[in-house]
């Protein structure tokens, strides 16, 4: 079996525009699947409202297409009824960190045993590009059209915060390390994050000077620093330049978790 398999051919033609980087992150997640050797029928994927919440009808497996932010209540119900399911949740920047804030600390609090996948694209894209607790300052939305004031959550550092016992952040660029991310996460015990940042050349690359969708994966290759070049600049007293974040792996740890199979 492929991870090709995992998709239902008859949803397709999928609703994502050209240049969508949130193919590339399902793809990595289906294949880090696949290597797991789950059945299907032992797996559920679980998403709440958004462009990238649609990724869970695109899977030949049971999934739940929920409310907007309450992908982690669902999928906290799913694994509490049935312990020997495995499930993973697809989420956006805006289902997870603003409608859904709240779920979001308390799954990672509870360290139920759940993968969770965000993809951020820093945007609402779905609604046409309102800006989103990710936004990064100076960028523009239809929100914040003189360039967002408001300083972005970090989603690892509050995921690792709040108690999950993996967390990793890479991009659609990073295509093998991404798959190797979620993997590291569905195999670990307990509330599982990882944040994969994607363009989204229709509602935050057009306004934001990426005018091909290169530019702006080019974009996320060249200011992503990784973790442990990172730690070496902190300790030799260096600044980390303004606009690059921190990709690797950043957290992994054995908190006591819920959800569990004994
Ligand atoms: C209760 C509720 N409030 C608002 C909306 C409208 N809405 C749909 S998707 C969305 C934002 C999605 O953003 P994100 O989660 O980042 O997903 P993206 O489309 O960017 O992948 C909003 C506000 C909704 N569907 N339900
Ligand atoms: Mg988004």
């Amino acid at each position: 079996m492929s991870f090709e398999d995992w998709y239902r051919q008859d949803r397709l033609p999928h609703i994502f525009c050209a240049g969508c980087g949130n193919g590339t992150v399902i793809n990595c997640t289906l294949a880090a699947v696949e290597q797991m050797g789950w059945k299907q029928e032992e797996t559920i994927f679980v998403s709440g409202i958004g462009c990238s919440s649609r990724a869970s009808g695109y899977i030949l497996a049971d999934s739940l297409h929920t409310t907007h932010g309450r992908a982690l209540a669902f999928a906290t119900g799913v694994k509490m009824a049935n312990k020997g399911l495995h499930v993973v949740v697809f989420t956006g920047d805006g289902d997870l960190a603003a409608i859904g804030g709240n779920h979001f600390i308390h799954a990672c609090r509870r360290n139920i045993d759940l993968t969770v996948v965000c993809m951020n694209n820093q945007i609402y894209g779905m609604t046409g590009g309102q800006g989103s607790p990710t936004t990064p300052l100076g960028c523009l939305s239809s929100t914040t059209p003189y360039g967002c004031a408001e300083p972005p959550f970090d989603l690892c550092e509050l995921a690792a915060a709040a108690g999950a016992n993996y967390v990793s952040r890479w991009t659609s660029y990073h295509v093998k390390e991404l798959e190797k991310a979620v993997k590291a996460g569905l195999e670990t015990p307990g509330f599982s994050f990882i944040e994969a940042l994607v363009q989204c050349p229709t509602a935050f690359g057009r306004r934001n000077k990426f005018k091909q969708v290169a530019d702006h994966v080019e974009h996320l290759r060249s200011h992503s620093l990784l973790k442990a070049k990172r730690d070496r600049m902190i300790e030799n007293g260096e600044q980390i330049p303004a606009g690059m974040f921190v990709v690797g792996e950043l957290t992994r740890r054995n908190r006591p978790a819920m959800g569990v199979k004994p």
